[in-house]
């Protein structure tokens, strides 16, 4: 008796876990179990919205259905019956900032969240089940699952330079799009850089219009830029899908274009990087700089401002012969140019906290020191892992972002040619999966690191296609590291997951590099 016991005993376990590889969303839930359920999705389906704050996520899952599944759903009125999506908030059972249940049964779905990001990203996972699920015969019956999840990390963040080339909004809302399907949370904007200045300032139009001129490939590239109006339509469609976004105003290095709208902010540069600098030698400067971060803070409710930092010394030959800087240097007993930088730094560091934001700032930043509890370092520099203990030794929040494997202007495969790569060095799939920055941290410094993201740099991406290549599927991969436990990861089952994907990337025009078939274009 004692065996049968044991052997059913068995057996479910084996269904219980074989049942949680089986579940296809990615990234993969914490815990998910198959049910013997099975709901119909049709036009008479209806959403019941549980709170008032819940009406974006509604409107989210609303789109979605009608632009992928043609299904025009309405909102549920009164006490909700059956055949309906229920939208829930509920703190009870609920791990994590953004955690969800999800459960599909024969007459109703529901999702409930500990927090309107929970509930969308119950909807994510919903939304993926429908339509790995969804074969053509018109219905969309969905099988029974039992999903209870939650994030790894609280930063799973995707970065998009668009001064090197122009994307444009309708490319950005795909973009957010995607992200939020994968349950990626911060969408980090470069917006400014050498060649051009992506962003309408009220106060200072010409940086947009003198400054939105050009592109890397192209100097002659016609003005391109987002007024106030599209960067307010952008912030919305993200909180939507519960991604927060967070504008990069690159400084004091990466400053061309503005310099160019605005020559008497300039600090030089050299040959290579003509006006690569704002002047920190110049006190108006630092007004002229504050007054963009006042609109930018105003247009961007994140409460965050990236101000960049990095490679400074690109453009630095011209700082010892200019009288403002040499004043600046006695009067503050700064030694050197770094000194300088860090100066710069610090004051700018305070216009953005009396705005009540946090700076956040590459991993050169680390080295200035800044209050702990307002600041996150970004850490780019794969080779200089010091900088990054330099960092959580002093104290900072990070995000991890290795330049690899998570540039993604880096290639993925080493025959390509599209994109950027180092000798030996590119960024495959698996090395984007598998990446855990542990090796590098300790377990106490583990509380500061606050997430990963992938940064697209755009020199070499010159239209949609070049972009796509990049992202997908590596977007995916990136999404799985940043969501999933260290112990629920595994590659071989993933990839798995991920050829159900590459279908929906073909359905929705992405082009995307194939793993699968690499030589598939
Ligand atoms: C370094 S990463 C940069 C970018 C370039 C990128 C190219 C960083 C903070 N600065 O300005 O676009 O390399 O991979």
């Amino acid at each position: 008796m004692k065996k049968i016991y044991a052997a059913l005993l068995f057996s479910m376990i084996v269904v219980v876990t074989g049942a949680q590889t089986a579940c296809p969303v990615i990234p993969a839930p914490a815990k998910a179990t198959v049910t013997n359920s099975s709901f119909v999705l049709n036009k008479y389906t209806r959403i019941y919205v549980g709170d008032a704050s819940l009406n974006d996520a509604a409107t989210y899952l609303q789109q979605e259905l009608m632009k992928k599944e043609l299904l025009p759903l309405g909102l549920a009125t009164g006490v909700p019956g059956q055949n309906t999506i229920l939208l829930v908030l509920s703190k009870k059972n609920i791990e994590g900032d953004e955690g969800y249940t999800l459960g599909i049964k024969d007459k109703a779905i529901s999702i409930v969240g500990n927090s309107v990001g929970g509930v969308v990203n119950g909807i994510s996972s919903l939304l993926q089940l429908i339509r790995v699920q969804k074969n053509n015969s018109g219905t969309i019956a969905i099988a029974g699952w039992q999903i209870s999840d939650a994030p790894r990390y609280r930063w799973r963040g995707f970065m998009l330079d668009e001064s090197r080339h122009f994307m444009g909004k309708q490319k950005v809302l795909q973009l957010l799009d995607w992200m939020a399907f994968y349950k990626l949370n911060r969408f980090h904007w470069h917006l400014t850089d050498e060649p051009a200045w992506r962003l309408e300032i009220k106060r200072y139009p010409r940086l947009a219009l003198l400054g939105s001129v050009g592109s890397f490939t192209d100097p002659l590239a016609a003005a391109a830029y987002y007024t106030q109006q599209d960067i307010a339509d952008v912030v919305h469609y993200a909180a939507q899908r519960n991604i927060t976004v967070v504008p990069e105003i690159d400084m004091p290095g990466h400053a061309t274009a503005a310099n160019r709208a605005y020559p008497e902010f300039s600090g030089g540069g050299n040959d290579q990087h003509p006006d690569f600098t704002f002047d920190p030698g110049n006190a108006r400067t630092y007004t002229y700089l504050t007054n963009i971060l006042r609109e930018v803070n105003m247009l961007f409710p994140s409460g965050m401002i990236h101000l960049g930092g990095d490679e400074v010394s690109f453009g630095t030959d011209k700082w010892l012969q200019n009288e403002g800087i040499k004043q600046l240097m006695e009067a503050h007993s700064l030694k050197d140019l770094k000194a300088v930088e860090r100066y710069f730094m610090e004051r700018m560091a305070d216009s953005v906290y009396s705005m009540d934001a946090k700076l956040l700032a590459w991993d050169e930043m680390a080295e200035v020191n800044l209050p702990r509890e307002k600041t996150i370092i970004f850490w780019w520099r794969h080779d200089k892992p010091a900088q990054l203990k330099m960092a959580l030794e002093k104290g900072y929040d990070v995000v991890v972002c290795p330049r690899l494997p998570y540039y993604f202007d880096f290639v993925q495969d080493s025959l390509h040619r599209m994109g950027r790569k180092w000798g030996k060095g590119y960024s495959p799939l698996k090395d984007v999966y598998s990446y855990e920055v542990a090796s590098l941290v300790n377990e106490q410094q583990m509380k500061q690191v606050q997430g990963l993201q992938a940064n697209l740099w755009t020199e070499t991406v010159t239209n949609f296609n070049r972009m796509d290549y990049l992202v997908f599927p590596r977007i995916a991969a990136l999404a799985e590291a940043a969501w999933t436990k260290e112990s629920l990861k595994n590659y071989e089952d993933f990839t798995g997951r991920l050829k159900k994907q590459l279908g929906l990337y073909r359905d929705a025009d992405i082009y995307f590099y194939n793993p699968f078939n690499p030589s598939e274009i």
